[in-house]
């Protein structure tokens, strides 16, 4: 099988790239002999942004508040060599090398909406694998109620946690049962190559029924346990950020409404969409907080 391989990125737009790669994936598929990527029944068929809006424009505190502060400072992060240590209620606990992480995983393409606590939105085509096939490889102990996560502590090439205003490290939690869904991924990628260092590199969460503040990047410790886990966003303002943080347009945010979002790269007047409830991923995703009240639980 010959695949084209003269396309370079300053060739042509991302998105065409993206469709390019699309059709060499289905090529692939049709004949049943590649490893390649398989498009998603979970994806969304709307519009990706650009390459450029979601390398650009980031909340990523570690390398500073502004929203261009990761692309310009997180290119100095060394994510290679990688290793995660895997923890609390698992049959095999251990310090696990990414390649470790990542064997025996399906990577598949996800295009998912992604929605920011702050009220801002993009489409996003990750790569990655189900955060349910690691836990599955590791051993998840019965008893074992809640996944907790922590990012990579680092001050020399992390210039934002050499403020002492912060409580590092950035930490975040789920629910066994929401950590298990598939539509839980472990992001590696982006738009067909390693996911860069300003989204995450080299391996993040992403959980797109929930404000993106859930979705933590550069993880090294993944622990399993039966007790609730702290979360960075509800230490800092537990009245603003809650644990659970699903995307919810009928509980606004103590300073601004939640009802609508404005998407990245839709241009100053047309970018204003409704927001959705669960991130228009309620069909899937409802059930698990059947009898639980949102409000409350926000
Ligand atoms: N470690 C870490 N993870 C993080 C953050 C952060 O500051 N540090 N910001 C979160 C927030 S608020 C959002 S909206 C998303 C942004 O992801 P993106 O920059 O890839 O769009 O990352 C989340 N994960
Ligand atoms: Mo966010």
């Amino acid at each position: 099988m010959t695949f084209k391989t003269d396309l370079r990125w300053s060739d042509v737009t991302p998105k065409s790239l993206f469709l390019n790669r699309r059709q060499l994936i289905a090529g692939a598929a049709a004949l049943a002999a590649s490893p390649a990527l398989a498009a998603s029944p979970w994806s969304t068929d709307e519009e990706p942004n650009s390459l450029e809006d979601i390398t650009t424009y980031n909340n990523y505190y570690e390398f500073g508040f502004d929203k261009g502060d990761p692309a310009a400072n997180a290119g100095a992060l060394k994510t290679d060599p990688w290793s995660i240590v895997i923890d609390g209620m698992v049959d095999k606990p251990g310090t696990y090398d990414l390649a470790d992480v990542m064997s025996g995983q399906t990577i598949e393409e996800r295009i998912y909406r992604f929605r920011c606590v702050e009220a801002w939105s993009m489409i996003v085509p990750w790569q990655g694998f189900e955060l349910a096939g690691l836990l599955k490889k590791v051993g998840v102990q019965s008893g074992a109620k809640y996944v907790a996560f922590e990012t990579l502590t680092r001050p020399e090439e992390m210039p934002g946690q050499q403020s002492g205003s912060f409580p590092w490290p950035y930490v975040e939690g789920l629910r066994l049962d929401e950590a298990m869904h598939p539509l839980t991924i472990m992001a590696t990628g982006l738009y067909g190559q390693p996911i860069p260092n300003q989204n995450g590199a080299p391996i993040r969460l992403v959980v797109p029924w929930k404000y993106g503040f859930k979705s933590i990047k550069a993880i090294v410790k993944i622990t399993l346990t039966d007790k609730q886990p702290p979360t960075t966003w509800n230490k800092l303002q537990a009245n603003e950020y809650g644990f659970y943080a699903n995307v919810n347009p009928g509980v606004d945010h103590p300073r601004w409404s939640q009802a609508s979002e404005r998407r990245i790269g839709g241009g100053l007047f047309g970018g204003r969409v409704d927001t959705l409830m669960f991130n228009g991923y309620g069909d899937h995703v409802a059930s698990l907080y059947a009898g639980q009240d949102l409000t409350r639980d926000f």
